[in-house]
């Protein structure tokens, strides 16, 4: 509510006497009403401070200087949060205002998200750029029910994410209305199949060793989101007593078993046709290093399936696209942290839903995984079983030293030099497949709409000479299999659940994480992703987040299409009908105006693919500003 501004009308009635009068008429028991006449109250105590405090002066003992709130936001900056994405809400008002007027807004810093599930997915992609949990909040019920399918697909990606919500737990305690709409008597239901843990303190000591605990269980392979109450009553009354906050942890991950890695390196260095594939298997440079040291020694083919950089594409051993041929061949099949063994041993078709094993019946498989080692029950994202030879539990990177020093080792002279052949036939079929890839990336290079092989390219050659990251590198196959990839930050994987929506704020996260380590952040953004919430790009204006946003609009729900299509087939029906309920157009969206309208440097829509390089060079430079940019291109399909 604002107050007039100079030379405007006023309107005929004023406000807050209406609100007053309403409450009057409708009698004390409507609670709604009587709350806005107490906001209108407040507001104009702002607009016209000290006068409606000498109408009603509270008495010193009705203050409250040391709320429950403070010591929380202590325990938050404790445990090492440096951002908290919020949408504002009642439950945690006192929080909130124990961040910025106690903690100064810093450590954590809040970020105004306008939608609960893209407050989730920036937390999704800050961990996976900054290697730690960031913190969001969200208002009990409503908020958390927005900021499911953020957190499900944090959940499916492993990554460390520390949600607080609100609630009221105690009845008599509730503002009649809307406090009790937001309270449930148990909040952590809600995400409890998708949250590693989750607890309800009901003090300010418990509140402090759970979220202790819990930044130690969210951090701890395989990492997962963890969600901690913020009771109402604990955070507006006052501190009693003397709460401490736990000392805070020093983490190592969990390391497999030495002697089954002893039997592993055996089978890998007996094995004439050994394959490494892997999914979420590294978490930093030195996870990628350390990959490289195990191919390298057993001459062994990579197959790295981009949920994490595991592999450099630039390696003589990659052979990520060939995953079929190696699986066929192969007599010895490494794992790590593969999240879908069956899916990537055997085949199924669509939609007859035939399965075919890829793989030799007797070909050897070792998994080394964490996955195993904490399940849930009611989603199904752990996939197919699949019978396996040895399976190790254990974090991979910290698993793998000791498998290299096995290999080391188990290895002979003569077993060395077959592994020095078989690196050297690797290799060429490495070369040829990259020579392939190029070969294929050229065709319809001027088409228009752009193909996103064009589109892949004219990125690359404008963000070749920075230090760059891809936030999404699931969108489309070609950066994997055309941009040289050699450090673990450069791709980040997807979106983990697969679901649509969480592309923006994922990439969004991922970006200010790499803000401060001088990382430029691109992602290549579908327009059905980018609707979902398109209020993220607000955030990302008022937060000056630098995010070289790329559009990939293809003007549809175009994997929709396709599967619609498939069943056309199969009906034996017409296929010309296909785009009804899929297509975005008419009117078609225009991008830039929706950026531009939510503060974000745009241009578009750029049809022509020779306007693409000359408008992405202006866009680097608003994003090497420190500000997000945005160019809309019209694409082909996928
Ligand atoms: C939350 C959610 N709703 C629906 C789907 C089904 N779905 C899978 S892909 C897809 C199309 C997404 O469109 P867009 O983001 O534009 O990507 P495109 O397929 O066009 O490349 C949809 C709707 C989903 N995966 N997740
Ligand atoms: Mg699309």
């Amino acid at each position: 509510m604002s107050k007039p501004k100079q030379g405007q009308p006023e309107t005929g009635v004023n406000r807050r006497s209406f609100l007053k009068g309403t409450a009057a008429a409708a009698g004390a028991a409507i609670a709604g009403a009587t709350q806005l006449a107490q906001a209108a109250e407040a507001t104009a105590e702002k607009i016209a401070p000290g006068k409606a405090a000498a109408e009603k002066k509270l008495p010193s003992e009705s203050f409250i200087t040391n709320p429950g709130s403070d010591f929380m936001a202590d325990v938050m900056r404790a445990v090492g949060l440096q951002y908290l994405a919020i949408n504002p809400a009642s439950g945690f008002r006192s929080l909130h205002e124990s961040i910025i007027n106690h903690l100064g807004n810093k450590d954590p810093e809040i970020l105004t998200c306008m939608h609960e599930e893209s407050a989730a997915g920036i937390a999704h992609g800050y961990a996976k750029a900054a290697g730690k949990p960031m913190g969001i909040m969200m208002h009990g019920t409503v908020g958390l029910q927005h900021a499911t399918m953020g957190i499900y697909n944090a959940w499916c990606d492993r990554v460390p994410m520390m949600i607080f919500a609100s609630n009221g737990l105690q009845a008599d305690k509730r503002r009649p209305g809307v406090e009790w709409l937001h309270s449930v008597q148990d909040c952590g239901a809600l995400v409890r199949d998708f949250v590693k843990w989750d607890d309800q303190p009901t003090s300010l000591q418990h509140f402090a060793e759970s979220c202790v605990r819990a930044r130690k269980i969210t951090m701890t392979a395989p990492m997962e989101p963890v969600m901690v109450m913020c009771d109402i009553e604990v955070q507006e009354d006052a501190v009693h007593g003397k709460p401490r906050i736990p000392k805070i942890t020093q983490l190592t991950q969990p390391q497999g078993d030495t002697a089954a890695l002893r039997e592993a390196a055996k089978l890998l260095v007996a094995a004439e046709r050994p394959v490494i594939i892997a999914d979420r298997a590294c978490r930093s440079q030195e996870g990628v290093k350390l990959m490289v040291e195990l191919a390298e020694a057993l001459g062994a083919a990579v197959v790295d399936n981009g949920w994490r950089t595991n592999f450099p594409s630039t390696h003589d051993l990659e052979l990520s696209f060939m995953r079929q041929t190696l699986v066929r061949d192969a007599d010895v099949i490494l794992l790590l942290e593969v999240n879908d063994p069956w899916g990537n041993l055997n085949s199924m078709s669509d939609p007859y839903k035939v399965a075919r094993p890829i793989h030799k019946p007797d070909a050897k498989v070792i998994t080394i995984a964490m996955q195993e080692v904490y399940l849930k029950s009611n989603y199904q994202d752990i996939q197919r079983f699949m019978p396996v030879d040895l399976a190790i539990g254990g974090d991979v990177e910290a698993t793998l030293p000791d498998l290299i020093d096995a290999v080391k080792r188990a290895m002979t002279s003569e077993r060395k030099a077959a592994a020095g052949q078989r690196s050297a036939a690797i290799a060429k079929m490495h070369r040829q497949m990259k020579d392939r890839d190029k070969e294929a990336s050229a065709n319809g290079w001027d088409a228009s709409p752009v193909s996103t092989a064009r589109l892949s390219a004219e990125l690359w050659n404008a963000i070749k000479g920075e230090k760059w990251c891809l936030a999404m590198s699931d969108r489309m196959s070609w950066p994997r299999r055309l941009w040289p990839v050699t450090e673990y930050h450069q791709m980040l994987g997807g979106t983990g659940g697969a679901g649509v929506g969480g592309a923006l704020p994922i990439s969004l996260g991922a970006a200010l994480a790499n803000k401060d380590k001088g990382i430029i952040t691109v992602t290549i953004q579908p327009d059905g992703d980018l609707m979902y919430a398109p209020g993220a790009l607000w955030t990302a204006a008022h937060h000056k987040i630098p995010l070289l946003l790329v559009m990939h609009n293809n003007r549809c729900y175009h994997m929709e299409i396709m599967h619609v299509q498939r069943m056309a087939g199969i009906h034996q029906r017409r296929q010309d009908t296909c785009h009804i309920g899929n297509n975005i157009t008419n009117p078609d969206i225009d991008f830039a105006k929706v950026a531009q309208g939510l503060g974000v440097w745009a241009e578009g829509p750029v049809t022509d693919p020779s306007k693409i390089g000359p408008a992405l060079k202006r866009a680097l430079a608003e994003v090497k500003n420190g500000r997000p940019a945005l160019i809309d291109v019209v694409t082909q399909g996928r």
